[in-house]
């Protein structure tokens, strides 16, 4: 028998699904006792949403006033919204290494993206959140990216599109790379292609997760999503650049100085002279701010169409929604681009839970909370066996309560030893040579003024650095490329 937990928050959930738990302790399930089972006394299915490198410029979070996301914002309004959401690794493998084990990557020692997160000597022998539904008799499946490209895993799914090898369709590519006319950089590129919407990989990652949803399942399903814009390069089809006339796009607030007070791992994470420098030289600020617009819009769309599949399919009343983007993006802010740094652009993502008979409409909730947590949350929102070592907390009271407590900052680790720490009021970063940040976000939400060599708030770095990692695993050894040989 699955061990249940005395918890009351879980009773809800538990209640419901006490008749379903005997059938789905037996290895293949009793078809005959599930069929006669209703949709409403099985255990929730998950619809699990994955989006790559898609920071806070949502309209729901309000991170950018140009932008345009009716269908994230109308899912964010069904459920909660967390508001203060972070990953634990600002780049997409040890992000999603951390969020699908449930394990830090201080505790894991996977801290980059070409670490292959299997050979962690902690985390080889991981059951991962999917591998725990299967484990409770859910069909799981997956498409699109859902673990970094060069590290997917088989043992994970039942079933993968295109494949368990090759988790991601291509991406038409438009003639005449670079676009942007920037050369040598590789993906940083963007502009339109002449291509319809169904031509793109996630057009096709979201047919596939329809027809998922069109089918007669006779088990719960775990069904994860994974769409790859806004992850560079920002190709998408014309008529989302339409929607950004590009002589009213809105760029970033940057502060020119705002290096100034940062200490030199921080200056070394931002480069000023790399990305910063080769987008301002080709005056290419504002075709990227639109581009990265575009990009959020087309995926909007794709989030859109699989949702309205699912209120159209048998499972809309009994299947948790739970979308995520992997970290955080900047353009310009603190003269970097992309992710891999600690501050708010970098580590602040979405996060939206729908829990049905659980969570109220247009619930927001602003506590600290990091994808850390996800794995416990949906274990007790569908009453599975809870796993000790997983290194988060479950979400299910602020789902619950939007308002409820909620003590602990949210932690993200980018590189062994360097922490940042988010708390409702306050950003403390501290890196592996002992230097720092503090940043007060009730006055100063763009993280300009760092105040950590300031000895009034000494008492408030104490309280904070309590948080950090006692343990700090070395690296696991990174692959070679084919480049390096
Ligand atoms: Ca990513
Ligand atoms: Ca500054």
């Amino acid at each position: 028998m699955y061990q249940t937990s005395d918890s009351i928050n879980r009773r809800k959930f538990l209640k419901l699904t006490a008749a379903s738990m005997a059938v789905f302790t037996l290895p293949g399930g009793n078809s005959a006792s599930q069929k006669r089972l209703s949709k409403k006394t099985m255990r929730p299915n998950i619809l699990f949403i994955a989006i790559d490198d898609l920071n806070d410029w949502i309209g729901c979070l309000g991170g950018h006033p140009d932008v345009k996301t009716p269908n994230l914002d109308k899912l964010a309004h069904r459920g909660v919204l967390f508001t203060n959401a972070h990953c634990s690794a600002p780049a997409c493998n040890p992000s999603r290494a951390s969020l699908m084990t449930g394990i830090l990557p201080s505790t894991s020692g996977v801290y980059h993206n070409p670490y292959p997160w299997r050979k962690s000597p902690v985390l080889s022998d991981a059951v991962t959140l999917p591998q725990h539904f299967m484990a409770h008799g859910y069909r799981v499946v997956g498409g699109g990216k859902i673990y970094h490209g060069a590290f997917p895993d088989p043992p994970s799914w039942q079933e993968y599109f295109p494949s368990q090898k090759k988790n991601k369709p291509d991406d038409p590519m438009p003639p005449n790379r670079p676009l942007n006319g920037i050369p040598k950089t590789a993906h940083f590129d963007w502009g339109p292609v002449d291509v319809s919407d169904k031509e793109m990989g996630d057009s096709k990652v979201a047919d596939w997760a329809i027809g998922e949803l069109s089918k007669k399942h006779d088990k719960p399903f775990f069904l994860g999503c994974g769409f790859f814009r806004p992850h560079l390069p920002w190709y998408v089809p014309k008529k989302y650049f339409e929607m950004y006339p590009l002589d009213k796009v809105t760029l970033p607030n940057v502060n020119e100085n705002d290096l100034d007070d940062v200490p030199s791992i921080g200056r070394r994470m931002a480069r000023p002279e790399g990305d910063h420098r080769k987008v301002t030289e080709h005056k290419q600020w504002r075709k990227a701010v639109q581009a990265y617009l575009a990009s959020i819009s087309f995926v909007d769309t794709c989030v859109g169409r699989v949702i309205g599949a699912l209120d159209k399919s048998d499972y809309a009343d009994n299947t948790v929604i739970l979308l995520w983007g992997d970290h955080g993006w900047h353009l310009g802010e603190k003269l970097h681009w992309r992710k891999f740094a600690l501050w708010e652009e970098a580590t602040h993502a979405p996060l939206m839970i729908i829990v049905p008979s659980v969570t109220k409409q247009g619930g927001r909730c602003p506590r600290p909370v990091s994808f850390i947590d996800i794995y416990p949350t949906l274990i007790d929102v569908c009453g599975l066996s809870p796993k000790k070592e997983l290194e988060g907390k479950s979400l299910l009271p602020l789902l619950k309560n939007p308002k409820a407590r909620w003590q602990r900052p949210a932690l993200t680790t980018h590189g062994r030893n360097n922490h940042s720490l988010r708390s409702e009021h306050w950003r403390y970063i501290r890196y592996s040579d002992g230097t720092e940040e503090l940043y007060d976000h009730q006055k100063d939400e763009l993280e300009w003024n760092n105040l950590a060599n300031d000895p009034q708030y000494a008492d408030i770095k104490k309280e904070l650095a309590k948080w950090l990692p006692e343990n700090n695993a070395p690296d696991v050894p990174r692959i070679r490329t084919k480049r390096k040989r």
